[in-house]
């Protein structure tokens, strides 16, 4: 019988597989003839070349086989960026018969592009493979002989500039590309100085005019200083001669005369109004 326990752990082991993507592979593409390949499901290659022999090479020195996974989850690695390969460099020795398998995980469309190649070999200098949605193709190409640095990207709007780029090295290469993530510094560095001046309101002019031409003394300012000081010299005289325990007393004593006095008039408002009301309703 099956308990709470068992029903848990195939729940578990089932549900990564419900989770992932599907990773559908495209093998079964229409040859369209030198080197270009494709099917109805999104998935080409262009510039594949199984059996000829780059000008300088005599031979195919060896041949390599590598899987390379483009998604978004490879560029969490690398802070600002949105896509990315789960590898930025690659390196071979000339020659080598290189089969590739591209592994798109997005459900959106990545390439696997590498640029600068002979052109008398590859169209336009290019081998590319590409897939929609998550998928798999294949493709295969022979390395030329020159020691040299390949670009590698993704060529959707923004998807290099956004971290779907890397280099591929053969023979070491000769130079290193720039903004390779995590393998060369990027040539637009993120900055977080601050570049938008701070927000300040807008002043009204004419409220700006009044406060500049605003006098520094007013009447009132002046008139509560004379009050202010004809009270100080009142009480100075009131207190002159007086021990500091006298001075206490008499202004605790005029508190607590102030404060009864003020207690004694509101009590008879009170009394007043309370008797008004009472007056009132006997008067129907
Ligand atoms: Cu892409």
């Amino acid at each position: 019988m099956l308990n709470f326990k068992s029903v848990a752990l195939v729940l578990l082991l089932v549900s990564p597989s419900l989770w992932a993507a599907k990773i559908v592979v495209h093998d079964r593409m229409m040859d369209h003839g030198g080197g270009h390949l494709m099917d109805m499901g999104g998935a080409m290659v262009m510039g594949q070349n199984i059996d000829r022999v780059p000008d300088g090479c005599g031979t195919i020195s060896g041949t390599k086989e590598i899987t390379v996974r483009a998604g978004h989850k490879h560029a969490k690695r690398f802070p600002g960026r949105m896509f990315a390969f789960d590898q930025q460099e690659f390196n071979f020795e000339p020659c080598t018969k290189l089969t590739i398998n591209f592994i798109n995980e997005d459900k959106i469309r990545h390439q696997f592009m590498i640029h600068g190649l002979p052109r008398y070999l590859y169209a336009k200098g290019m081998f590319h493979l590409e897939v929609t949605g998550p998928g798999q193709v294949t493709g295969t190409l022979i390395l030329p002989p020159a020691k040299k640095t390949y670009l590698v990207h993704c060529d959707i709007a923004q998807h290099m500039e956004k971290g779907m780029k890397g280099q591929m090295k053969v023979g070491g290469g000769d130079i290193d590309l720039p903004s390779i993530p995590g393998v060369t510094p990027y040539v637009v560095q993120d900055s977080y100085k601050r570049t938008v001046p701070l927000y300040v309101p807008p002043v009204d002019p004419s409220v700006a005019a009044k406060k500049k031409n605003a006098p520094y003394f007013t009447v009132s300012m002046i008139a509560g200083l004379v009050i202010g000081l004809i009270l100080l010299v009142a009480l100075a005289s009131y207190l002159k001669g007086k021990q500091i325990t006298e001075i206490f007393a008499s202004l605790f004593g005029c508190t607590v005369a102030l404060g009864s006095k003020g207690v004694s008039f509101f009590k008879s408002i009170f009394v007043r109004l309370f008797d008004k009301t009472k007056k009132l309703s006997f008067k129907k």
